[in-house]
């Protein structure tokens, strides 16, 4: 039977964090043998809000590197970098002129962003969703596995590609978003009732994957939890939540062991468990990461490769879709 394609992409807005590890990077690389994967670095989704440049430059290859040591192999997997297939910018444009404005004005990221940004706000951030279904439905991607903020954009991806196979033919195929059961919404440290994100301007709120051991710790110790002292799966209690579902991802216990495990204990126990697991857990990745961050040349021939795979398929994509518009 013929493999499906996965495709997802994470943005070089920052430093790479548990939530994004959890949440889909981890996922990326245990599900890449049964399918075709496209893994990108989407740094013109990036470029939505203000970067600086020489920041940004470095941040795409941190990204790209962190990866490839989070076990995303070059044979099962296409690694790119968004801007080096110009073709996502082009069918971005083209899905522009058939998605109604009323779609996007409905994406709740936008609003959440835009509130933050106020009147620095670029047509870019708004049209981000458009550039996102480009760059799924380029790859012809059954799958798209992402963390819960990024349901409503697969949705919104989906009802385009409909759009225009209603208009033009059977172009695209209709992806699905896949989120985990569980780990698809890591939420802060210091602020548990909000996702934990790159962009988020307090450090301790995110524990980032390249962060040294004792970082981590000193985070998870000022993490917020509450006045009481039970230590179970409560979602009414968001900090104690987080730490505990942390907790049960990097351990793979069930939750009833792990009540059972921290019965009697004290929130500064919970803490230091949670931070030696995190440390253990990210040791690996981050060991990985340094080799062949030192390998000169290395990331740049595998990103070359990444970028060769995925202008092939996506230029044949865009022909189809040329000549189904009329343009050729
Ligand atoms: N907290 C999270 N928990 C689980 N999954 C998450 N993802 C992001 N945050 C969490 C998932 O990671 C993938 C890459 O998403 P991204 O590059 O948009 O990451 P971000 O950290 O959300 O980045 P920003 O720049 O800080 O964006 P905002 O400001 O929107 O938070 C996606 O699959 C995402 O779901």
């Amino acid at each position: 039977m013929e493999k499906k394609t996965v495709f997802s992409g994470i943005q070089a807005s920052g430093s790479l964090h548990l939530g994004n590890y959890l949440g889909a990077i981890r996922n990326w690389a245990a599900m890449q043998y049964q399918y075709n994967n496209y893994f990108c670095v989407v740094d013109l989704h990036t470029i939505t809000v203000p970067q600086d440049p020489a920041t940004l430059r470095a941040k795409i290859k941190e990204v790209a590197g962190l990866l490839f040591a989070a076990g995303i192999a070059a044979e099962n997997s296409v690694v790119f970098i968004q801007s080096d297939v110009k073709a996502h910018s082009e069918l971005a444009w083209l899905l522009n002129c058939i998605t109604p404005m009323g779609w996007l004005h409905r994406m709740t990221q936008f609003k959440e962003k835009s509130e933050k940004q106020k009147e620095e706000v670029s047509v870019g951030l708004f049209d981000y969703p458009v550039l996102q279904a480009a760059d799924i439905l380029l790859y012809d991607t059954h799958m798209v596995p992402v963390g819960e903020d990024q349901k409503q954009h697969v949705e919104l991806c989906r009802d385009i590609a409909q759009r225009f196979n209603y208009r033009y033919g059977d172009v695209f195929v209709l992806p699905e978003a896949h989120i985990p059961p569980v780990g698809g919404r890591v939420m802060g440290l210091s602020n548990p009732e909000k996702k934990m994100s790159k962009s988020e301007e307090k450090k301790e709120d995110s524990i980032f994957l390249l962060d040294p051991p004792d970082q981590i710790r000193k985070k998870i110790k000022k993490a917020t939890t509450d006045s009481l002292r039970d230590i179970s799966f409560d979602e009414k209690r968001p900090g104690v939540y987080n730490l505990l579902t942390i907790y049960q991802l990097l351990t793979d216990k069930s939750r009833e062991d792990i009540e059972n495990h921290f019965a009697g204990k004290s929130y500064k126990d919970l803490k230091e468990q949670v931070a030696e697991v995190v440390i253990e857990s990210l040791k690996p990745l981050q060991e990985r990461y340094h080799e062949l961050t030192g390998e000169k040349g290395y990331l740049d021939d595998m990103l070359e490769r990444g970028a060769i795979k995925a202008g092939e398929q996506a230029e044949e994509k865009m022909r189809q879709v040329t000549e189904s518009m009329g343009l050729k």
